[in-house]
């Protein structure tokens, strides 16, 4: 294809060694959250469900690999409603998200204020989520615009649908991403599940590779399987260390499946005829000798169980007052 297409040479097999049973469990925890999320919102714990299961393969890589911390010396992430994993592998934990799911006031994120998984966290850099997709996109080149003045290390990372790209706050993205002479340190995600709601990818968009709309910007692209977290870990690793490096954007488009309904409106029903990439990674690990059957099923019950002992927990605890409707409304 075109010679934008991967990083350069210079960068490629970047990679440390991944931490594969870390990451497994990591996106077990991941599931298991969200699978109790789902729970919630069909039960009278909480009002509206969406988020990640399906994105676990490469949420979790992504989260390991953010250089976590407060200013424009850290990375800055600019997230949409599926990145539940990627703060886990942060550092979160599943009662943050469960706190948000019961709105109640000791939620982290916004104070049982928003829906779930709409994720922000000062000291870690996360801007805050929106409901209305896509709008990320342009609002992601200010911190990398911040961070180019500022210079060091720390870069921008931005994720959102496919669908979502059809808008035009993604081609603001890659235009301002790219200004001769301006370029950012951007790390354009495009999480491409083939679905928007219930439109599939073939029928809305004509071109073959979203990630490919960077190429008359001048920006380098790829497009790798997502449902494999080898695959994720060595190619954030290279593009990672890329974008940190020269200070120039790159669009990574990320296949993955999406195992429910789009939301809680849809029904959120277990989708199983895609790929499950958790249990794909189970059975590589079994075939490699490096996890057993008893140890699978005893990492599945006990965060099972976490998820469960969270959500006894936070639907205990208080809901916001109603006289704190306009806190943080205006700064
Ligand atoms: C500006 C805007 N338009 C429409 C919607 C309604 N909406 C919510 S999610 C969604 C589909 C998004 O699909 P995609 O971008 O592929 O992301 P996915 O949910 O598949 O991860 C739409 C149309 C919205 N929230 N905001």
């Amino acid at each position: 294809m075109s010679d934008l297409r991967g990083v350069p040479e210079a960068y490629r097999g970047r990679a440390l060694p991944m931490d594969e049973l870390g990451v497994y469990r990591l996106m077990a925890k991941a599931r298991a959250l969200e699978e109790r999320l789902i729970k919630m919102s069909k039960s009278a714990d909480g009002h509206f469900w969406i988020g990640g299961p399906g994105e676990e393969a490469f949420n979790v890589p992504l989260g390991l690999l953010v250089q976590r911390g407060q200013g424009p010396s850290f990375d800055y992430l600019h997230l949409h409603y599926r990145s539940s994993a990627i703060v886990l592998a942060m550092g979160a934990e599943m009662i943050d998200f469960i706190r948000q799911m019961a709105s109640r006031v000791t939620d982290p994120f916004t104070g049982g204020r928003n829906f779930v998984n709409h994720i922000c966290r000062r000291e870690w850099n996360i801007v805050p989520g929106t409901s209305t997709i896509e709008t990320q996109y342009a609002v992601a080149p200010g911190t990398a615009l911040a961070q180019r003045r500022h210079g060091g290390q720390g870069i921008t990372i931005v994720n959102g649908g496919d669908a979502g790209t059809a808008e035009g706050d993604f081609a603001t993205c890659l235009n301002w991403s790219s200004r001769p002479g301006g370029e950012l340190p951007i790390l354009i995600l495009v999480v491409n599940n083939k679905w928007g709601i219930s439109t599939s990818y073939d029928e809305v968009q004509g071109a073959e590779h979203i990630a490919r709309r960077g190429e008359p910007f001048g920006i380098r692209w790829d497009v790798i399987d997502g449902n494999d977290p080898r695959t994720s870990w060595s190619a954030l690793s290279d593009v990672m260390a890329y974008v940190r490096t020269e200070r120039r954007p790159f669009v990574l488009e990320v296949l993955t499946s999406r195992l429910h309904g789009h939301s809680s409106s849809s029904g959120a029903a277990r989708i199983h005829d895609e790929l499950d990439c958790l249990k794909a990674f189970e059975d590589q690990l079994m075939a490699d000798g490096k996890l057993t059957p008893e140890e699978a099923a005893t990492t599945h019950a006990s965060f099972a169980r976490e998820a469960l002992d969270a959500r006894n927990r936070a639907v205990e605890e208080p809901e916001p007052s109603p006289d704190s409707i306009h806190d943080h409304t205006y700064a």
